[in-house]
């Protein structure tokens, strides 16, 4: 007779997420993560959400310790313009929370080197000059297991870029539980990768993803950028000379066209179909301007809200420190039984 399946997770259902504080958000950001955040939080009787601003993560690459705190404020700014409710959703530092760095020691002593050397954003980020890179940027990924799983997250939403980390982490989990013989002691969370934009490309190449981290300023849309600036870099966006076609399977080998469509589809909470409805056999010349006007009339509320956010750090700074009890509260004792399980010693009364 062939082993029983071990028990899976029985534990309450929990979102988490979180967004590096190492630079200005981008459309990619806000279609592939914030949107997304913000209506995982808002489905009526949906799990509790915790919502990380990561500076430990930023700080796998150089991060100007002066702009760092201010870098971290502006993501909790963009959090609550793009509608987190603090009251529903805990939002917080990474670095306020100790329990994910502890965690994160212990998960990689858990991975295997092989795991991570088949990480392709490390090979994406290091380029070149991997020997330059930190050894933070390598384990990036084992610190995200972490974040995720000293909170038994079970949902993830994420961009696509971020599947394979998301696979890692539950690699992490299921050895975890097997080396030391707790079946379903952690779950093995879901990734939530959902709607038209996922991955939102670069204005100027339709194969590159847009990244804030890219040195063209014309490659992306900042949540910051004014209504003028947004309207110029669609009007300059690289694209083709043929009109839009009818039907989708017409953009599978026009990366650019493909990438306006699906940003209108998301911005517009459409299908792509139904913007070739709509435009399928118009030139960019007529599609550019009206996805401008529809880029711009969506992000000018959460770009003023955030103004008022960042006008404001007194009460960005309250929201982080309020989140950060709430999160250290639930993770810590997580946290806490890993360590008894891995057998550190607890002091005197823990039976150990
Ligand atoms: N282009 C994108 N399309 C859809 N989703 C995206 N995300 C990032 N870029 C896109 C999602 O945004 C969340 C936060 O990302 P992050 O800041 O933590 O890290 P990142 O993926 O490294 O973002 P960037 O912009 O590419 O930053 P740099 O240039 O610093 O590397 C994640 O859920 C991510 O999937």
């Amino acid at each position: 007779m062939s082993d029983p399946s071990p028990p899976p997770y029985a534990g309450p259902e929990r979102v988490l997420s979180g967004i590096q504080a190492s630079g200005a958000l981008h459309l990619g950001n806000y279609l592939g993560a914030l949107r997304r955040f913000v209506a995982l939080q808002n489905q009526a009787g949906g799990p509790p959400c915790f919502l990380f601003v990561a500076d430990l993560h930023a700080i796998t690459v150089w991060q100007d310790p002066a702009r760092l705190k201010d870098q971290t404020r502006e993501i909790a700014a963009a959090y609550l313009a793009s509608g987190l409710d603090p009251a529903r959703s805990t939002i917080f530092p990474q670095s306020a929370v100790p329990a994910h760095a502890e965690l994160a020691w212990i998960f990689n002593c858990v991975a295997r080197l092989g795991w991570l050397d088949r990480m392709t954003q490390f090979k994406e980020k290091s380029g070149k000059h991997k020997e330059r890179s930190s050894v933070g940027l390598y384990t990036y990924p084992v610190l995200q297991a972490a974040d995720i799983l000293a909170y038994k997250a079970t949902h993830v939403p994420v961009g696509e870029d971020q599947k394979q980390h998301l696979e890692l982490t539950r690699d992490i989990a299921q050895k975890f539980n097997n080396d030391f013989g707790r079946p379903g002691w952690f779950p093995l969370p879901e990734p939530v990768i959902q709607g038209p934009a996922t991955r939102v490309m670069s204005l100027r190449d339709g194969l590159a993803k847009m990244s804030k981290s890219d040195a063209s300023d014309l490659s992306r849309i900042n949540l910051t950028d004014d209504a003028d600036t947004i309207a110029a870099k669609i009007r300059k966006a690289r694209t083709d000379p043929e009109p839009l076609p009818e039907t989708a399977e017409g953009l599978e080998s026009r990366p650019e066209a493909r990438n306006l469509v699906a940003i209108y589809a998301a911005l517009a909470d459409i299908d792509r179909a139904e913007v070739l409805r709509r435009f399928g056999g118009q030139g960019f010349g007529v599609f550019k301007p009206a996805l401008a006007e529809l880029a711009v009339e969506q992000l000018r509320p959460v770009s003023e809200a955030m103004r008022r956010y960042l006008a404001d750090p007194a009460e960005v700074d309250r929201v982080l420190k309020a989140g950060a009890l709430r999160a250290r509260a639930v993770a810590e004792p997580i946290v806490d039984e890993v360590k008894a399980i891995v057998g550190f010693w607890r002091g005197s009364g823990d039976g150990g």
